[in-house]
């Protein structure tokens, strides 16, 4: 969260901050007095501190993913879960956009080359690939797969998907009716779909075949709907070409094996990370703890 926004949680609340070491024995000390907990998309609230926290009134996702909070617990003790929707979609798709140029274009490994004094030394830099005419497949057409496709269409990429759901209006795009036929119709496999039990380890050993030794996979959505086994192995096996991703299964101490492919494009979770996206999130936040301690359903608390 921007610091503005942790100003203005301090104008108005009594905040304790679980890594602030003090803060944290302080909640120890007396779960039952916090009412409301602030917390990120890929961290949410485990069933530990549900039971600990006694008064809990609500719990403030500042990000769109509930995964990470249990919704049936926060149901059943008439706990509102508030999200920040309508604002960070095109900002996660930007960050798609970014890591499939990055890829098919060797952005930072061009950063490395030169870095390392290969270009002055006469070294050859490796070619890309273009992304006009290159098909895209997007896994999970919500609101960041069709900003992702949009943006994706303007670079000449051809769109495909595949959603559990029927979407409308989106006739022009063609529509596989699974994972693995979309995956072995494209070239670049985007994964944007909200992570929950029936999405887990969507994009296995058979998507990830599918897709191809020329593939590329990208996933600015949640490390859990990829089977990383199934990636490492894929990737270390040429099985397909490499990977470009903003999410992993154990954030923030991701698996070391990723560490040393050179064909993997890695950035930490930073899809909605732009001020400006940060301040609406915020806003948004804020406007759920006021309307929740005003004794108001928050606005956008889950249904
Ligand atoms: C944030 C997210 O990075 O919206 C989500 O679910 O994971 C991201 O937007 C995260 O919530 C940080 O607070």
């Amino acid at each position: 969260m921007l610091d503005e926004i942790e100003a203005r949680l301090d104008e108005s609340y009594d905040v304790h901050r679980l890594g602030l070491e003090r803060d944290r024995a302080r909640i120890e000390a007396k779960p039952q007095a916090i009412r409301a907990v602030v917390t990120g998309g890929g961290t949410g609230l485990s069933r530990e501190w549900f039971d600990r926290l006694a008064a809990l009134g609500l719990v403030a996702i500042n990000g769109v993913g509930t995964d990470k909070v249990d919704l049936e617990l926060a149901r059943s003790r008439g706990i509102h879960v508030s999200t920040t929707p309508g604002v960070l979609a095109d900002d996660v798709a930007d960050m798609g956009m970014a890591l499939i140029l990055g890829v098919l274009r060797r952005v930072t490994e061009g950063d490395r080359f030169m870095r390392r004094g290969d270009w002055a030394s006469g070294g050859k830099p490796a070619l890309g690939a273009s992304l006009k005419g290159r098909r895209l497949g997007i896994l999970g057409l919500g609101q960041i797969g069709r900003a992702l496709g949009r943006r994706a269409e303007t670079f000449g990429m051809r769109i495909s998907y595949w959603n559990r759901s029927v979407c409308d209006g989106q006739e022009a795009w063609k529509k596989f009716g699974s994972p693995v036929e979309l995956a072995a119709a494209c070239d670049v496999l985007a994964v944007c779909v909200a992570a929950t039990p029936q999405t887990e380890k969507i994009v296995g050993r058979d998507v990830l075949a599918a897709l191809g030794p020329s593939g590329l996979l990208v996933n600015v959505a949640r490390g859990s709907v990829v089977d990383e086994d199934a990636l490492i192995a894929a990737l270390k096996g040429g099985v397909i070409a490499g990977a470009g991703l903003d999410v992993f299964v154990n954030e923030p101490k991701i698996r070391s094996e990723f560490m040393a492919l050179d064909n993997v494009l890695l950035s930490p979770h930073q899809g909605s990370a732009t001020v400006e996206t940060r301040r609406a999130m915020g806003e948004i936040v804020l406007a759920n703890l006021a309307a929740y301690f005003a004794g108001a359903t928050p606005p956008t608390s889950v249904p």
